[in-house]
C-alpha cells in the first residue's frame, strides 16, 4: 500500500469513528431496540388498509405495493424487469416495451396530480440505469409505457417528480456525459465536453402518454434529488446539484472540496417557451435548449455542499434543502426568490448561469441532526426530516425552524413517506421510514438482511414508532395515497375487442402461412381451445390467448417446458407470445396460474414434427 493511501485510510478511520461517536450508532451491534405500538397497525382479517404505500424497487426495476397502517406487501408491479409471474417480459407486447434490457433502477414513484393532489390516475418511476422513465396506471396495476432510453442523459436520478396538473415530469441526469450519450470523448475533456442535462417529459392529460419534449444543457454537474414548485412556486422545478468542483476522479473526495453547491431551479414554462420558439439546437433527436443562450430559464441557489434531497412545502413557498455533509436543513423562501429575480439581483454567476444572494432568499438554518437527506411535511405545519447518520427522523416546525422532536430508526434511514405527503394537503397521520438497513430486526437471512420499513404514527406531538415490515432490496422512496382515491377495474379490458381476440370458442383456430403460424386460442374454465398445435421444426409460432372468463381473479397462465416461455392472461384479456420452434419434439402447454378445482387439467400439447 502507497502511503498516501494509508494516510487516507487513518483518516477514513479517524472520521468514521467521530461520526460513531457523535451519532450515538454502533459499528458492531447497532442501537438499542425499543418496541413500538404494534396495536395500531393492526388491520384484522377482512379489514382493508387506509393507504397504498407505492415504494420502488431499486435495482429490482419493480414496485412493491404495501397496505397501510398493517404494512402488507399486496403486490409486486414489473416495470423494468421480466417477471414471469405476470408474463413480464414474456409476452410480444411487454417484451417491446422493455426493448431488451432486462433491468433497471427504480428511485422515485410519483403519483399524478390534479391541483396539486393524487388523483389516483398513474404512478410515473424513473430508472436511474437505463434513462428511462415508465408510467403505471392504476386501474390495472401494469406497466403501460417506458420511455427511452431518452438521448443525452446519463442516469436520470433527478426523477420522476410530477408537476401539480401532471403537465410534465423531469429527468435530470446523475452522471455528466458527453453527447448524445454513449459517445465516446477522452474523460480529460470532461469540464468541455461533458454535460448534465435535464430533460422535460410531457405528459398527455387524458392519456398519462409520456413524450420527450426538450432538454436543458447544464454544465458538468451531477444533478440529485428535484421537487416540482407546487402553489406560489407551480411552474419551477428544483434540483440539486453536487460535484459542481466538475471532478472526474475519486468524487467523495474531489466532489466535496468546495463549501457550498447549488440549487438549481428551472422554470420550465419558460422552457417550454423557448423550445416553441425554436430556440434549439437538435442532438439526437433532441430539442436541446441552452439556458445560457436563453436567460430567464435556470437560476442557482447556494447550498451546503453535497446537498441530497429537496422538498417543497405544502405551501409552496418554502423549499428546504439537506446537505447530506451539514448537519443543517436549508429552507428558501420563494417570495424573496421571486423577488430577488424581478429585481435581477444576483451575487455572481457561475459557467454563465445567475446565482441568487444566498443571505437574500434563505430563511433559516434548522439544525437537525447529523446526515440529513429527505423531508416530508404534515397537515399542521411540520415537516420531517431524516438523517441517515444518526439513524432518526426529526420533526421541526415550519417558522419557527426548531426540532420539537426526534426519533430511532432501525437503521440508517434514506428517504421518508408522509401519507400524501407531496400533496398541497398532506394528511399527518402516518409516516414510512424508509431504512437501509434492517441488521438485527428481523431473522437473519444470511449476510446480507432485508430493509426495513418502518411506520411511524405523527398524529400526536411524539412522533411513535409502530411497526415495522422487511422488504427486499431497495426502496429508495415512496408515496402514499388514500385508499379510496384508486379504483382498480375488477374484470380487466371487459369492452376491448383486439384483432386477436376470440370471444367465440367456435372462432378458435390455427392457421398456417409459409413458415409462420397462428395459433387463435381460447382459455376458459378449465381448457384451452384448441388444445393441440402442431407445427414443423424451425416455424414461427404466434400463440393468441383469450381469456374468456369475465370473473375478477381468473387468471389464466401459459407456459411452455423447455421453450423459457410463460405469460399471464387477465379476464377478458388476450395476448400474444411468439415462439419459434426450434426443438422438435412433443411439449405440454399448461396453465400456470391456478383457476379452478381443475386447473391441472387445464393443458394442451405444442408437436413440434422434426424437420
Ligand atoms: S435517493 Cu436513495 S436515499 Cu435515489 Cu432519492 Cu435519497
Ligand atoms: Cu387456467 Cu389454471
Amino acid at each position: 500500500m502507497r502511503r498516501s493511501h494509508l494516510k487516507h485510510v487513518v483518516w477514513g478511520l479517524a472520521a468514521l469513528v467521530l461520526v460513531t461517536l457523535l451519532s450515538g450508532f454502533s459499528l458492531f451491534g447497532g442501537k438499542e431496540t425499543p418496541g413500538g405500538d404494534a396495536s395500531k397497525a393492526l388491520v384484522p382479517p377482512g379489514k382493508l388498509d387506509e393507504y397504498y404505500l407505492f415504494a420502488s424497487g431499486g435495482h429490482s426495476g419493480q414496485v412493491f405495493v404495501y397496505g397501510v397502517p398493517s404494512m402488507r406487501r399486496i403486490r409486486t408491479i414489473p416495470v423494468f424487469t421480466p417477471d414471469p409471474a405476470w408474463g413480464y417480459g414474456y409476452d410480444e407486447e411487454t417484451k417491446a416495451m422493455l426493448g431488451g434490457l432486462t433491468w433497471g433502477d427504480v428511485h422515485h414513484p410519483a403519483l399524478s396530480e390534479t391541483n396539486g393532489e393524487y388523483d389516483g390516475r398513474w404512478l410515473f418511476v424513473n430508472d436511474n440505469a437505463n434513462n428511462r422513465v415508465a408510467r403505471i396506471n392504476l386501474k390495472t396495476f401494469y406497466t403501460e409505457q417506458i420511455l427511452g432510453p431518452v438521448p443525452n442523459i446519463m442516469g436520470p436520478h433527478s426523477a420522476t417528480f410530477v408537476t401539480p396538473n401532471t403537465e410534465y415530469l423531469f429527468m435530470g441526469s446523475r452522471f455528466a456525459t458527453p453527447v448524445p450519450a454513449g459517445t465516446y470523448v477522452p474523460i480529460q475533456e470532461f469540464k468541455s465536453k461533458y454535460y448534465g442535462v435535464l430533460a422535460g417529459v410531457k405528459i398527455d392529460p387524458k392519456s398519462g402518454h409520456m413524450e420527450l419534449a426538450w432538454e436543458l444543457l447544464l454544465p458538468p454537474w451531477s444533478f440529485d434529488l428535484g421537487d416540482a414548485g407546487k402553489k406560489v412556486s407551480d411552474g419551477w422545478y428544483f434540483l440539486t446539484t453536487y460535484n459542481t468542483e466538475e471532478a472526474y476522479e475519486t468524487l467523495e473526495v474531489g466532489a466535496s472540496a468546495r463549501d457550498r453547491d447549488f440549487i438549481v431551479m428551472v422554470n420550465w414554462k419558460e422552457a417550454e417557451k423557448a423550445a416553441a420558439a425554436g430556440k434549439f439546437q437538435t442532438i439526437a433527436g433532441a430539442k436541446v435548449i441552452d439556458p445560457v443562450k436563453v436567460p430567464g430559464i435556470v437560476y442557482l441557489m447556494p447550498v451546503a455542499k453535497s446537498p441530497h434531497g429537496v422538498d417543497v412545502a405544502p405551501d409552496g413557498r418554502h423549499i428546504a434543502a439537506a446537505g447530506k455533509l451539514q448537519p443543517t436543513v436549508t429552507v428558501y423562501d420563494f417570495e424573496k426568490i421571486k423577488s430577488a429575480i424581478e429585481a435581477k439581483k444576483f451575487a455572481g454567476e457561475e459557467r454563465g448561469l445567475p446565482i441568487l444572494d444566498y443571505e437574500a432568499v434563505r430563511v433559516a438554518e434548522v439544525p437537525v441532526g447529523l446526515g440529513p437527506l429527505h423531508t416530508q411535511f404534515d397537515d399542521k405545519g411540520y415537516a420531517y426530516t431524516s438523517l441517515f447518520i444518526d439513524s432518526a427522523i426529526v420533526k421541526w416546525k415550519i417558522g419557527e425552524w426548531k426540532v420539537i422532536d426526534k426519533v430511532d430508526v432501525h437503521y440508517n434511514v434514506g428517504h421518508l413517506c408522509a401519507a400524501e405527503g407531496d400533496t398541497t394537503s398532506p394528511d399527518g397521520k402516518w409516516l414510512v421510514s424508509l431504512n437501509k438497513m434492517a441488521k438485527d430486526r428481523f431473522l437473519p437471512v444470511g449476510p446480507s438482511h432485508p430493509e426495513n420499513l418502518q411506520l411511524i404514527d405523527i398524529s400526536g406531538d411524539k412522533m411513535k414508532l409502530v411497526y415495522e415490515s422487511p422488504v427486499d432490496p431497495e426502496p429508495h422512496y415512496a408515496q402514499m395515497i388514500k385508499a379510496d382515491k384508486i379504483k382498480p377495474e375488477v374484470v380487466f379490458y371487459k369492452d376491448v375487442k383486439r384483432p386477436n381476440s376470440v370471444w367465440d370458442p367456435k372462432d378458435a383456430r390455427v392457421v398456417r402461412k409459409g413458415n409462420r403460424v397462428d395459433a387463435y386460442i381460447v382459455a376458459i374454465r378449465s381448457r384451452f381451445i384448441p388444445d393441440r398445435v402442431e407445427v414443423n421444426e424451425g416455424d414461427d409460432v404466434y400463440f393468441h390467448l383469450t381469456n374468456n372468463d369475465m370473473d375478477q381473479d381468473i387468471t389464466h397462465g401459459f407456459g411452455i417446458p423447455l421453450y423459457n416461455v410463460d405469460m399471464q392472461v387477465e379476464p377478458g384479456e388476450t395476448k400474444t407470445l411468439h415462439v419459434k420452434a426450434t426443438k422438435p419434439g412433443v411439449y405440454p402447454f399448461y396453465c400456470t396460474n391456478f383457476c379452478s378445482a381443475l386447473h391441472q387439467e387445464m393443458q394442451g400439447w405444442f408437436l413440434v414434427k422434426p424437420k
